[in-house]
């Protein structure tokens, strides 16, 4: 046999699997369905990175095993392909984004071939092709047919000086990436989809999934479900009133002042009472250029101006308070005014400290032991109110509902997820496919028109509008179509919904009339193991799992989660414990690991860096570890022999296989690799046959699948190893029958023992003394005592 050589064998079993087709799904269902999935990569020009080698590793690893395991293995693969990155480089070198797109997504196919993952390629899908986009423009049409999708004016990003729109991405420290000039925010009309209508369902069908549970907490976080309670404060001699949105009416007799989102309506509709206009006015157009992100930031210096002239009633006491506007209250959450209660409310206390407004505490401690102290901070805990009037003494949580009832408030449930705002003012996305009336009304582009195709004739480099409007062959197409005088929509959706179903489209890809057949999408979802990184994890899941929730709610499927099982592969930090970048000079790149080292070798070290789900640096020294592990492998078939196995290296096989079978099921590589290594030892230590060498290339063949392959085939099979049953164990030979018993002598322990689990006490006490090292400290006395302890010890005093 010749030495290892990775180079030698790899491609050839690629090109074999490849074209038996070993990797493809089945669409009879005669065995159970297992579907694998990994959150589809966007091709960048700069190929694969170690956390898609990670992901896809680890999920083809499961694939294997489960196809091992007769299961029917759904695995597909796919590109996220509309995107920023290559509109932006398009912009910069004229090259179109369809060129850059494609090329990149063969240099991630022949990286992901060259790496041995096991896809079934048959079912490749790319969001920026027309037979996929013309789906995406489908549910665009469903969503509106079904009053879920919507126009209204909204802020963008806005670059004065290029006259465009910027993605949040492209806005540095305030400034576009551009050109350096300070962006504004600006209201453009813009579609959104309903998903505040789910939020209530996207909360609570989280306890139905086996998710991270910070992923979980993430999402919860997101929705941001609030209960409380809306109030109205009446304004001193006006008829207009102002509504708040609190989680904690109970503090009511405590709010000292009154706070409006600068962009609120009454601001304008107060104007004639408001002595200091200029001063509000200009607060105004400052707040409405920072970010909610930026307003809300803790800790931030409270700012704001008072509405001179204008005063609120408290309703619980009918105390007059001073009404301010301030930016740390957002015009889109809650009713965008607040009633201020800075004894009890952190943000409310900065904001009093700063311009000197009285505090009053109405809750006072009393678990664990009874506090009313003078504040030193807002006091946000529980307890019993003061300084309310009739409700003195009675618990926060009873108060909140007393309170808002005497004063004819409502109790309100609050959430601050927001609606999904899909238009972006941008190329290389799916084109909404809505046209415009002379008289400028929306109208869905008719489905037999789909798809409605991105037009190519257009300059890349947006000035003033979206780059579609600069198309003059959109421009006819809607004319020849709908009449003169109708225009198209000219901004594209952003690729977050072209992500939104994908999984649904990969079991039946190739269907001309639906997105996906309801027999093929019974048959396969939900997605039985999803995996990808965490990072882009919270807008992705939500979007899916909306879109999952309109279906079943028309009618389309009967379920509503799309991923049953969810996990994060850890980023895997660079050599120097930093993340891989190219600045730094640290990243590894998959292409020359492979070219050293092989695809196996690579595979198996990646899943032996350390726990699937944690963070890890990168270590060479360990690849050749794990290189030269392969190569023992190899020598333990070469150094095969005619003639019994040893005990020892029985034994080892069935504790092998268990405890590689129980890793792989919780994802555990690491550990299972640990474990196929201690099993090769034990081999090369102890006699052994082809029936263990056997069982050592079958649960190596996931993680190492071209050796194994080659190994196999060199012991003379004829089938591929993938195609083999997962080898199972046998307890009975779990159990060792020698074991190893300790000897003392006058109680330090002089010598240990291998003997047969079924000796007899006489035996082993004449074994025990019959030892040299014994006999040496007995020193040729008779014994006072042998005790010995069954299965434990052998104790001799003399
Ligand atoms: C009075 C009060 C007293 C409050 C108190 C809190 C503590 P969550 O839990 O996030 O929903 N709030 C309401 N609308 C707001 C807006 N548009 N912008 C900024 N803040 C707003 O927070 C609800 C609380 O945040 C509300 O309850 C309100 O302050 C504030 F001791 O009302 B509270």
């Amino acid at each position: 046999m010749e030495h290892y050589n990775p180079k030698k064998i790899e491609e050839k079993w690629q090109k074999r699997w490849q074209e038996g087709g070993v990797f493809e799904a089945s669409e009879n269902f005669e065995k159970p369905k297992y579907y694998i999935l990994d959150m589809f990569p966007y091709p960048s020009g700069a190929g694969l990175h170690m956390g898609h080698i990670e992901n896809f590793t680890a999920t083809d690893i499961l694939a294997r095993y489960q196809r091992m395991n007769g299961l029917n293995v759904l695995r597909p693969m796919g590109w996220d392909a509309f995107g920023l990155p290559a509109e932006n480089y398009a912009i910069k070198t004229g090259v179109h984004p369809a060129t850059t797109t494609v090329e990149a997504i063969q240099n991630f196919t022949r990286q992901i071939t060259r790496m041995g993952l096991s896809y079934d390629w048959s079912r490749e899908i790319s969001t920026a092709t027309p037979e996929y986009y013309r789906w995406t423009q489908w549910f665009f049409l469903l969503l509106y047919k079904n009053n879920l999708a919507y126009k209204k004016k909204a802020k963008v990003n806005w670059c004065p000086k290029d006259q465009t729109v910027l993605a949040n991405e492209q806005v540095v420290d305030g400034v576009c990436e551009r050109c350096g000039t300070v962006v504004i925010q600006k209201d453009l009309e813009q579609w959104f989809f309903k998903i505040t209508d789910f939020a209530e369902e996207l909360i609570n069908d989280l306890d139905s999934v086996d998710w991270p549970s910070h992923t979980v907490t993430n999402q919860r976080n997101w929705i941001g479900k609030s209960e409380g309670a809306e109030i109205e404060f009446r304004i001193k001699n006006q008829e207009s009133r102002i509504k708040v949105f609190t989680t904690r009416p109970d503090t009511l007799f405590g709010a000292t002042y009154m706070v409006l989102a600068p962009e609120h309506e009454l601001v304008e509709a107060l104007r004639e009472n408001i002595e200091n206009w200029n001063e509000v006015s200009s607060y105004v157009s400052e707040a409405r250029n920072r970010t909610d992100r930026e307003r809300s930031e803790e800790g931030r210096e409270k700012t704001g101006v008072q509405l001179k002239g204008v005063s609120a009633v408290n309703p619980a006491n009918n105390e007059e308070v001073p009404v301010f506007i301030a930016d740390y209250v957002l015009a889109q959450y809650g009713t965008g005014a607040i009633m201020a209660v800075p004894a009890h409310d952190a943000r409310d206390w900065e904001f009093a400290k700063k311009f000197n407004l009285p505090a009053k505490q109405v809750i006072c401690q009393y678990y664990p032991e009874p506090k009313c102290p003078i504040l030193e901070e807002a006091y946000t805990g529980s307890g019993r109110l003061v300084g309310s009037g009739e409700f003195d003494g009675m618990e926060v949580e009873e108060a909140k509902r007393a309170i808002t009832e005497r004063v004819g408030g409502e109790m309100k449930t609050t959430y601050r997820l927001r609606d999904w705002l899909v238009s972006r003012q941008r190329y290389w996305g799916a084109p909404i496919p809505i046209v415009y009336d002379p008289e400028g009304n929306a109208h869905p582009v008719p489905e037999e028109h789909l798809p409605w195709t991105l037009p190519t004739d257009v300059e890349f480099r947006p000035e003033g509008a979206s780059p579609l409007a600069l198309s003059k062959e959109l421009k006819e197409r809607t004319e020849r179509i709908f009449g003169e005088g109708w225009t198209p929509e000219v901004d594209t959706m952003d690729t977050f919904v072209d992500s939104s179903w994908y999984f649904f489209r990969f079991t039946d890809p190739r269907n001309e009339k639906e997105f996906a057949s309801k027999e093929r999408i019974e048959k396969w979802m939900p997605v039985d193991l999803y995996m990808g990184g965490a990072e882009h994890a919270v807008l992705h899941l939500l979007y899916a799992r909306f879109f999952t929730k309109v279906l079943q709610k028309l009618g389309y499927i009967s379920f509503g989660e799309p991923f049953a099982k969810l996990r994060h592969q850890g980023i895997v930090l660079g050599e120097d414990n930093f993340k891989m970048s190219k600045s730094r000079g640290n990243v590894v790149n998959p292409d020359e690991l492979v070219e050293a080292y092989g695809a196996d070798t690579a595979r198996l070290y990646v899943m032996f860096m350390g726990p699937l789900e944690d963070m890890k640096p990168w270590n060479s020294q360990n690849i050749s570890g794990v290189h030269r592990f392969l190569g023992r492998v190899w020598g333990l078939v070469e150094g095969l022999k005619e003639g019994e196995p040893s005990k020892e290296a029985l034994r080892k096989q069935h504790a092998t296989i268990k405890k590689v079978t129980e890793d792989i099921q919780t994802l555990s590589y690491n550990t299972a690799i640990a474990a196929l290594m201690e099993y090769v030892n034990t081999l090369y230590a102890n006699p052994y046959g082809k029936a263990q060498v056997e069982t050592l290339l079958a649960l190596l063949a996931p993680f190492a699948p071209h050796i194994t392959e080659e190994l196999w085939a060199a012991l003379g099979n004829s089938t591929s190893i993938h195609a083999q049953p997962w080898p199972t164990h046998e307890e009975a030979l779990l159990v060792s029958d020698t074991m190893t018993i300790p000897v003392q002598v006058n109680g330090k322990v002089r010598a240990q023992l291998e003997v047969a689990t079924n000796i007899t006490e006489d035996d082993l006490k004449a074994a025990a003394l019959a030892h040299e090292n014994v006999q040496k400290y007995v020193e040729g006395k008779e014994p006072k005592a042998v005790i010995v302890i069954p299965n434990k010890l052998v104790s001799v005093v003399v």
